[in-house]
């Protein structure tokens, strides 16, 4: 069976944790940059037009946290990171889609740098009060789904590094006690985390060299 094919884009945040999650569980990922992700082609089969986009063998699939969610069901030696036990599986849901908010909250910090617009300050104070939220979630916590990692935790921490796209915010995650244990819990949890990160890093660099 061929590979899955992953369309990505080196600096992006969501496309990282598709490959984070791929390397943790030993999917070799066929990754390939720069899709037209608009052409007629890509559209009939990817309607969303974003990366990361995942294709295995017929099927394709956008959003980053719902690919992660399929290679770790489909390919993953065990449930540890996405656990099929219901009342587990859900913590770890809900988490998600916090952290789908909480990177929207943080894209309208960093994307206006972009188009040469200033930031609104309340989008702001809305990522502050989204990291007051994961702080009140992590309240005598380990991790942020159960007792184990999961990819609640993967997801977020790759959401706040998108932070590091717009320094001049002056947003620190680590401002928040609890956040700031738990990030390098997560960071250290697995090589590949550091590797994925190193590489981001040097993405940003090179674009501020540009
Ligand atoms: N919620 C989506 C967000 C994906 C996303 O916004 N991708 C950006 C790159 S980081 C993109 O493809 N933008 C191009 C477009 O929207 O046409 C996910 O988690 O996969």
């Amino acid at each position: 069976m061929a590979p899955p094919t992953l369309h990505n884009n080196p600096l992006s945040p969501p496309c990282r944790l598709v490959r984070l999650v791929a390397g943790i569980i030993g999917v070799d990922l066929k990754l390939v940059n720069g899709t037209d992700m608009k052409s007629p082609e890509m559209l009939k089969k990817v309607p969303q037009h974003t990366v990361p986009a995942l294709e295995d063998n017929g099927l394709y699939l956008a959003e980053s946290r719902a690919i992660a969610m399929y290679l770790i069901s489909k390919y993953a030696k065990d449930d540890s990171l996405y656990p099929k036990d219901v009342n587990k599986r859900v913590l770890v849901d809900q988490r998600l889609f916090f952290d789908q908010d909480l990177y929207n909250r943080i894209l309208n910090v960093f994307l206006p740098k972009f188009y040469g617009k200033p930031v609104d300050p309340s989008s702001v104070d809305k990522v502050n009060d989204g990291l007051e939220t994961l702080n009140r979630m992590l309240d005598g916590k380990q991790w942020l789904a159960g007792d184990k990692i999961t990819l609640a935790d993967y997801a977020v921490a790759t959401s706040l590094s998108a932070l590091e796209f717009a320094p001049e915010s002056g947003i620190d995650p680590t401002k928040q006690p609890n956040i700031k244990q738990w990030l390098p819990r997560v960071e250290s949890s697995h090589p590949k985390y550091g590797e994925t990160l190193k590489e981001f890093r040097e993405g940003l660099k090179k674009m501020a060299q540009k």
